[in-house]
C-alpha cells in the first residue's frame, strides 16, 4: 500500500477536480487505503454535499476491516446530512448487535423528528423504507419495537385505559392537533367490557341513548354496541377484560371538543370524556 504514496498529491488533485462522483469515490478509497487514514480526504468530505457523497461511497469501497470500521464516528457525523448513504453504511461499519441497533434508532430518531410539512416527501418515504429494510440487520429480539416506532411516524400516541372496577377511563380529557394521525391504545385492565367511541360535537347523549337502545337487540354485542349514526366518527371494538385495541384515525380538521364515551349501554353517563381538537399551529 505504501507504494501509492507518492501517488497522493496526484489523486487528490484528481479528486478535487474530476466531477464524476464513482472517480472522487474511488479516488478517496485508494487515498484512504495508502495513507490508512482519512487525514487528506476528510476535509472534503466537508466541504459540500458531493464531497459527503463522495467520502461516503469511498469508505463504502473499502474492503471490510478494521480500518474501516475507525471511520464510523465520521459517518456518524455525516448522518444527519446524508442519511440514505451514511445509515446503511453505518449498519456494516457496526461490529456489535448493540451498534447496529443504536444506528437503526438513530435513523428512527431522525425520521420521528422530521417537520410533519416534509413527511410526505419522496425522500422522507425512501428514508422510512430504507428504516424497514434495514430492520433484518438488527436482532430478531429487538424488532418489534423498532417496527412499531416506524409504523407510527408521523402520528400521535395517545393512551387510554378504563379503570378496574370504577366504570371510568383514566383520563377525563385528550387533546389532539387538527388532522393529525392518531394512535389511540386503549387497554382494559377491567373485569367488564369496554369500548371507546369518539363523536360529534354535542351528540354524546344522542349515541349513549341509541346505544343504550341496542341492549335489546340479539346482536347488539355482535355490533359492539356501537350505533349505526353519522354521530359516530371513530370507535373502537369492544374490549374484553385484560385485553388492549390500537385505534388509528386522523382527527378532524374542525377543532372544537368531541366527547368520546364507552357505548356499552349504561356505561357511556358515567364512562366518557373529552377529546379537544385543537387548532393547527401554523
Ligand atoms: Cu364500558
Amino acid at each position: 500500500m505504501s507504494d501509492l504514496k507518492p501517488l497522493i498529491p496526484e489523486i487528490t488533485a484528481l479528486i478535487r477536480q474530476d466531477t464524476s462522483q464513482f472517480v472522487r469515490a474511488a479516488g478517496m478509497a485508494v487515498v484512504i487505503m495508502a495513507e490508512q487514514s482519512d487525514q487528506s480526504v476528510w476535509p472534503l468530505a466537508q466541504a459540500d454535499s458531493s464531497g459527503r457523497i463522495s467520502y461516503l461511497t469511498g469508505l463504502s469501497l473499502l474492503p471490510d476491516g478494521v480500518l474501516k470500521a475507525a471511520f464510523r464516528p465520521n459517518v456518524t457525523a455525516l448522518a444527519i446530512r446524508e442519511p440514505a448513504l451514511a445509515y446503511p453504511l453505518l449498519m456494516k461499519l457496526s461490529r456489535t448487535p448493540d451498534e447496529k441497533v443504536q444506528a437503526l434508532t438513530s435513523l428512527i430518531e431522525s425520521l420521528r423528528h422530521t417537520p410533519e410539512g416534509r413527511q410526505n416527501a419522496p425522500a422522507f418515504v425512501q428514508l422510512v423504507g430504507l428504516a424497514k429494510g434495514l430492520l433484518a440487520d438488527v436482532p430478531a429480539k429487538n424488532r418489534p419495537a423498532l417496527l412499531t416506532q416506524l409504523a407510527d411516524l408521523g402520528t400521535l400516541e395517545i393512551r387510554l385505559m378504563a379503570v378496574e372496577a370504577k366504570m371510568a377511563f383514566d383520563k377525563k380529557s385528550l387533546v389532539v392537533p387538527a388532522g393529525k394521525s392518531v394512535v389511540l391504545l386503549f387497554e382494559n385492565p377491567d373485569l367488564m367490557p369496554h369500548n371507546v367511541v369518539i363523536v360529534k360535537p354535542g351528540s354524546a347523549q344522542r349515541v349513549g341513548e341509541a346505544a343504550d337502545a341496542m341492549a335489546r337487540l340479539t346482536d347488539g354485542f355482535e355490533r359492539n354496541f356501537v350505533p349505526d349514526s353519522p354521530d359516530v366518527l371513530f370507535h373502537t371494538p369492544l374490549v374484553n377484560a385484560g385485553q388492549r385495541f390500537r385505534l388509528t384515525f386522523k382527527a378532524p380538521d374542525q377543532p372544537g371538543q368531541y366527547p368520546f364515551l364507552c357505548s356499552f349501554p349504561g356505561h357511556w353517563r358515567v364512562m366518557q370524556g373529552v377529546l379537544t381538537v385543537e387548532k393547527k399551529k401554523p
